[in-house]
Parts: C-alpha cells; sequence; structure tokens
C-alpha cells in the first residue's frame, strides 16, 4: 500500500497511522481513502492491539478539505471513514495538537479515546462556513460534553483549549508530545485492561438534558440571539437537539440531511466564497515567493488621538513594543489615558484577563521627541487629514527613521503618492488605512502607491496579519475601495430621502439585507459632522444632511440627528422634526415626493456599490472582485453569508443590474449611474465578476 498522504508504521504493537496532507491535514479524498486502508491493515495485523491516529506537521487535521464542496462526491465520505474508526475493535487514541477543527475534531470522536497537548485548541467552526458539523460531530459532541456546552459551541465555532477541553472530558489526556504520548497512553489502556468506549454510547451527558430540557433551552437561545436570517446557526442547534431527542443512528442522518441541504445553499456557498478571498486578498501577483515580511520588533505611531491610540494598541496588542509620539506633554497623557480606560472597560467586559491593562500598558512609551523614530522598524502617522501636515511629518520622518524601516499613514481620503513624495523613500511608504475602532475593526486597507516596493507591501501584509486584521492590498485613489463605494451609497441615501423614503425605512430595508446597522442609524453613530466637514471642504451639498448639521444635529453624541436619542439612549427613535425637515425640503427643492418601495430602496441601497466596483476592478484600484467582497463582509458590516458585493451582484445577475442602473440613471438625470463599461461588458456576455476574477487570476500566473 503507498498512500502519501498517510502514513502507517507499527510501534511495540501499536499501529500509528499519520495523516500528511499539507498545509492543514485536511481530510480530502486521498486521505479519506488512505485512513481506511491503513485501518484495515490495522485491523487485520493480529499484532496490532490498538491504533494511534495521528498527524504529521503543524497541526492535526483541520477538517474537512473544503475544496471538495459543492463537487461531485467521492468515496468514501468523511461519514464512512467515521463510523470505521468507530466500530473498530481495536481500541484508537487520536493525538490531537495544532488546531483540530470540523472534520478532523469529529474523526477523533470517532476514535475512542484523544489525548492532546497542552497548547492544542479545537473546535467545530462549520457554521462560520455557513454549515453544522456533518460528521457526527452534533451528535457526538453532546455525548462528551454535554448539550449545554455543545450548543454554545458549536453555534460559535469558537476553539476549545486543551486544558478546558480536559476539564469538560472532550480529552482523556494532556500529553507533552503528540504521537509519542498517545502511544503511551495506549500502552497503559491496555496494561490496565481498560476497554475501549464508543463515544456513541455515551449517555450519562444527554439523560439530563432528556429529562429537563430547558438549560438546554437557554444555552440554545444565548448562542443565537442576533442572528436573524442565517440559516446554520439554527440548524446546528436542532441537530444538537437531536443528540438526546433521537436515537443515535436517526441524530446522525438528520445531521447529514442538513448538511447536504445548507452545503448546497447561497449562504454557505458566499461563506466559503469569503474564507477563500480573505487568503487570496494576500496573495500580490508578480510578487516573488523570497519576497518575505520584515520583521517588525519595535513600532511608532505619530498621533495619539482615538484612532493613533487604536492603532497602537494593535502593537502592544501582539506583544509589539510602541512608542506613541505627540506634539505636546497633555496630549501625550491624555492619549495614554485613553487608551488605558479602553484596557480598563476590555478587564471589566471579561474581554480581557486581570491585570491585562499592566501588563498591555507595559509596552507602551509616549514622548514628544521626533529623534525616538529612529527605534522603529514600521512608523504609522495618524494625525487628521490635512494634507500639509501629513507632508512635513514624512519629510520628518524621512529624516529621522532608520533605512529600511516601513512608513505608513493612515489617510482615508488623501493621495498617498503625493505624501510619499514628501520623502526621498517612496518605496518604503504605502497607506494603512484602518477602521474605527482600529482596535477593534478587523479589516486594513493597505494602499500602496505608484512607487511602493513588493518589500513594503509585503511588510504591512505580514504586521497586519500579527495584528488578526484582514489585510487587503488596494491602490490609490480617492476613498480608496471601501469609501469609494460607501460614497454611493450615502449619495443615494440623501436622494432617497428627497424622493420620498425615511431614514428608518432605509434603515429597516439594510438590516432586513443583513447589515449590522442601516446607513442613518451607522452616520448617527459615527458623527454627522465628520461628513458635513468633508462636504465643505470639497464644496458639495446635501441639503437635509447640512441642515440637520446646521441645526448642531450631529447624531448620538448630540442626542439628535437623523434620530432622536433622548436621555442618554443608544437606540435611534424616529423623530418628527426630521420627517418635516424633509418634507419641507424637499418642497423647497421642488421635488414630489413618493411612496417608495422596499425593492427600490435596496436596489439603490447596492446596485450604485456595486457599479462603483466594476469601476475599481477597471482601474486597477481592487486587484480582484474578491478582495472588494472582503473590505466590504470585514470593513462595513456586509453580511458574510452574502458573501460580499461582487458575490451578491453574480446572485442577482449582473444583466438586471445594469438594467436597473441604466433605469436609475433616466431617472435620477445623474449619469454616475449609468453602468459602467466593465458592467455592462459583463452583463453583455451573461458573465459574473468571478469570471472577471478567474480571467485576472490566469493573467497573473
Ligand atoms: C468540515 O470539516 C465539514 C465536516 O463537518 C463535515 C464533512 C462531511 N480545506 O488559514 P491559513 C487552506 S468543514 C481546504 O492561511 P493559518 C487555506 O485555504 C471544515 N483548505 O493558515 C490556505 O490555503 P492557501 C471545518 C484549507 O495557519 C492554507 O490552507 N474546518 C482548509 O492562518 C493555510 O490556511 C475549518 O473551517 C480546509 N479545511 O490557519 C477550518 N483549511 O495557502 C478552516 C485551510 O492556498 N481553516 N485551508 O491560501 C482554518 O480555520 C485555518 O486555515 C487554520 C490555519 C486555523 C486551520
Amino acid at each position: 500500500m503507498s498512500n502519501p498522504a498517510v502514513h502507517y508504521d507499527v510501534i511495540d504493537g501499536i499501529a500509528v497511522i499519520a495523516i500528511d496532507n499539507p498545509p492543514v491535514n485536511a481530510l480530502g479524498h486521498a486521505v479519506r481513502h488512505g485512513l481506511i486502508a491503513a485501518l484495515d491493515r490495522a485491523e487485520a495485523d493480529s499484532a496490532v492491539k490498538a491504533i494511534v491516529l495521528g498527524c504529521k506537521g503543524r497541526t492535526f487535521s483541520a477538517g474537512a478539505d473544503i475544496t471538495e464542496f459543492g463537487k461531485p462526491p467521492r468515496d468514501p465520505g468523511l461519514h464512512e471513514v467515521i463510523e470505521r474508526f468507530d466500530n473498530s475493535t481495536k481500541p484508537i487514541v487520536a493525538a490531537l495538537f495544532g488546531t483540530t477543527l470540523g472534520g478532523g475534531l469529529e474523526l477523533s470522536l470517532g476514535c475512542h479515546f484523544r489525548v492532546a497537548t497542552a497548547d492544542a485548541k479545537m473546535g467545530l467552526p462549520e457554521v462560520k462556513l455557513g454549515l453544522l458539523p456533518g460528521a457526527g460531530g452534533t451528535q457526538r459532541l453532546p455525548r462528551l460534553i454535554g448539550p449545554e456546552k455543545a450548543v454554545a459551541a458549536i453555534v460559535s465555532g469558537k476553539m476549545i483549549g486543551a486544558k478546558a477541553a480536559h476539564a469538560d472530558g472532550l480529552i482523556d489526556a494532556i500529553v507533552a508530545d503528540p504521537i509519542p504520548g498517545a502511544i503511551d497512553f495506549a500502552k497503559t489502556m491496555l496494561a490496565d485492561g481498560r476497554k475501549l468506549v464508543r463515544v456513541r454510547d455515551r449517555s450519562e451527558k444527554i439523560t439530563a438534558a432528556k429529562a429537563d430540557p430547558s438549560s438546554f433551552d437557554k444555552a440554545a437561545s444565548e448562542a443565537t440571539k442576533r442572528l436573524a436570517g442565517v440559516e446554520a446557526p439554527a440548524a446546528c442547534v436542532q441537530s444538537v437537539r437531536n443528540a438526546f431527542t433521537l436515537p443515535f443512528e436517526d441524530g446522525l442522518a438528520a445531521e447529514r440531511g442538513m448538511f447536504m441541504k445548507l452545503v448546497m445553499g447561497d449562504q454557505s456557498r458566499a461563506q466559503r466564497h469569503v474564507f477563500f478571498a480573505e487568503r487570496e486578498a494576500q496573495k500580490i501577483p508578480g510578487m516573488l515567493p523570497e519576497v518575505k515580511a520584515a520583521k517588525i520588533s519595535r513600532a511608532v505611531v505619530i498621533g495619539g488621538g482615538t484612532m493613533g491610540g487604536g492603532i497602537a494598541m494593535n502593537f502592544a496588542n501582539a506583544g509589539i513594543p510602541v512608542t506613541i509620539i505627540e506634539t505636546d506633554e497633555q496630549a501625550l497623557t491624555r492619549g495614554l489615558d485613553r487608551v488605558r480606560q479602553t484596557y480598563d472597560v476590555s478587564v471589566k467586559r471579561g474581554a480581557l484577563p486581570e491585570g491585562a491593562t499592566e501588563t498591555r500598558m507595559a509596552l507602551f512609551s509616549g514622548t514628544t521627541d521626533w529623534a525616538r523614530i529612529a527605534e522603529a522598524d514600521i512608523v504609522i502617522e495618524a494625525v487628521f487629514e490635512d494634507m500639509d501636515l501629513k507632508k512635513r511629518i514624512f519629510a520628518k520622518l524621512d529624516a529621522h527613521a532608520r533605512q529600511g524601516a516601513l512608513l505608513a499613514t493612515n489617510t482615508s481620503t488623501l493621495d498617498v503618492d503625493a505624501i510619499a513624495q514628501s520623502t526621498k523613500r517612496p518605496a518604503d511608504v504605502l497607506g494603512m488605512h484602518f477602521f474605527s475602532p482600529a482596535n477593534v475593526m478587523k479589516l486594513l486597507e493597505i494602499v500602496r502607491g505608484k512607487a511602493t516596493s513588493h518589500q513594503a507591501i509585503a511588510t504591512a501584509i505580514g504586521i497586519g496579519k500579527t495584528m488578526g486584521k484582514v489585510p487587503v492590498v488596494v491602490g490609490n485613489c480617492d476613498g480608496f475601495v471601501g469609501n469609494r463605494m460607501l460614497a454611493r451609497r450615502t449619495t443615494e441615501c440623501e436622494r432617497l430621502m428627497l424622493e420620498g423614503a425615511l431614514p428608518q425605512q432605509i434603515d429597516a430595508v439594510v438590516t432586513r439585507f443583513g447589515f449590522p446597522m442601516g446607513p442613518f442609524a451607522m452616520g448617527d453613530l459615527a458623527g454627522l459632522d465628520v461628513g458635513w466637514r468633508i462636504r465643505k471642504h470639497r464644496g458639495v451639498t446635501a441639503p437635509i444632511s447640512d441642515a440637520l448639521c446646521e441645526q448642531g444635529r450631529f447624531g448620538q453624541k448630540t442626542g439628535r440627528g437623523y434620530y432622536i436619542y433622548e436621555n442618554g439612549s443608544r437606540t435611534p427613535a424616529p423623530d418628527p422634526e426630521v420627517e418635516t425637515l424633509i418634507v419641507e425640503t424637499a418642497a423647497r427643492l421642488g421635488i414630489m415626493r413618493r411612496q417608495i418601495d422596499d425593492d427600490e430602496i435596496l436596489e439603490r441601497m447596492t446596485y450604485p456599490m456595486i457599479n462603483e466596483a466594476a469601476r475599481i476592478l477597471e482601474e486597477g484600484i481592487a486587484i480582484r472582485p474578491s478582495d472588494i467582497d472582503v473590505v466590504w463582509v470585514y470593513g462595513y458590516g456586509w453580511p458574510v453569508w452574502r458573501g460580499g458585493p461582487c458575490f451578491h451582484a453574480d446572485l442577482v445577475g449582473l444583466s438586471k443590474i445594469a438594467e436597473r442602473l441604466d433605469h436609475y440613471a433616466k431617472a435620477t438625470g445623474d449619469a454616475g449611474l449609468a453602468p459602467s463599461a466593465l458592467l455592462r461588458q459583463l452583463a453583455g456576455e451573461s458573465k459574473g465578476f468571478a469570471d472577471f476574477g478567474k480571467a485576472a487570476k490566469v493573467a497573473a500566473e
């Protein structure tokens, strides 16, 4: 038998089966085939008394091979492999390490014992791919850790550390070295005459839930709150419930049925698309494999305001010492105090352990001395949006920074090339556009200028990943990718109000679509004065929004904006005064307001942005359509189960979108709404953004 994906060995009467399928030992067809063959061999060898299942490389299996989903199934299926392991008469010990996820954990649950290294983590994250664990996880995990804990773990998809897993009964022992530890465990077990235990036969933890499901119901409703519109979590709950209401085989069959339905559905397709899109976004065409991210041992952030402080926290959170440079001591103290308070709140909420404020703050220093820039491997400028100021700062960075240090600006609007030109090293300059709050939001737009080197981009991607961000490389233009598309939506918001809709109606349509917040509630939260200032600077007007700002209605912080917030409430309440203002403004401008239906609102909240996405691709500002999807999912709350604007557009069909855009361009007289050349071309050829992405990939290779 030769199967390079699964190795077989016998050590002291213990068969060692080891999966070898880098990088994450996904359970693809060759692995499944190899596992059955290896098991056959171990069972047929009378000298083998027990079996150890392990993995080569950096981790135990991270689950089913996601690239196989949506393709015709190939036997043996994972459930069949697991059933074979479960039914083995020779005890099998799984040796876990790294991240044991999804089908990988399910395979280990089909073994009779599990040992893990102390730093191992395990979980069933299928829900993040719009799925439920489909290889017995929803039936076996509750039998080991109880249905209440199982439903929380499966609906959240969160990983469990080895220590907690041991305490909960998910693993049987913690070992120093996975395979040798598992062999020792097997030997001891044989010596003690211990019988193998099948997880399917364990009933202690499910009998209580069967008698009284109230604590399960509570755990399930806690786990699923705020998950409206998403299919997978409800299926997870149903399936875990089956674990204590149905016989094992029936529960397994029901789980399989739900898995098949979800895996064929649009939501899971969308979530799988985002999973791969996020990883694809880090691949830069033309970048040579030898270009590696430079090591960042020390960072400097210029500006200790809300944004600068948040950015600096990302470094400290990753264990990297960071210095904030401010113009005066007072601003410095204010900035550092704000950071400290943010950590304190996280500790109070239990998001960070006790004492975390002090350990993180120990990584911070503050100074007004610009010479300290010389210490840094990376400098991020985060002062307010003023080109002259930024140019002056970059000239100073050029004077003080060591050669090769990465110089980044956090601008969200200004020309990165112009900023880079104020240095003698534009190859080392790029934009790192963080989203507010910078210590929380996952998206990081990396803006490459004309002269930015591959080395600088690789380092920015590397440090972004170290910070736990999702980096996307974009080109230099007004608003880059995210804000440039958002501007289209903002224009439609103003128009829709004038034409007949109200903020609450528009917000309701957008949240029903799946965004966590509508554009008006979002505007009130961020502060309406920000956009007002930008409009004034650019000489553009938005009659209703401008009028609100003129009345000092800046949003939540002033208790009034598009909505009213009474007595410090953070819940937006419709305000009759705003409605009056809208109606009067429309009348003054001679606009006849009309009833606007929700379908039209949704089209206008999404199609103009999709059109802008096509322009962004035409201009090469985004490398591929899926990068735009990543920007919107991680930076703007586009529902992940709708895959991002380009993925969604393909589902709707580009010809329909082009036709509606033509209609709106005519109806509003805004030629900017007419389909872009690329959108028209793809629609005319009955193609989608995915086809454009594939062609771009082939061209890059
Ligand atoms: C499942 O198991 C279903 C079952 O319940 C039922 C079945 C019947 N398959 O993330 P990285 C690739 S569903 C295929 O950059 P890291 C990934 O695309 C599965 N490929 O590394 C990337 O490729 P490339 C449940 C996979 O160290 C490369 O591996 N499991 C898979 O930052 C490296 O990945 C999950 O949802 C896969 N399962 O993180 C776990 N996983 O280099 C998904 C990874 O070409 N995986 N790849 O871009 C993860 O969460 C992370 O990859 C992991 C490693 C934490 C494991």
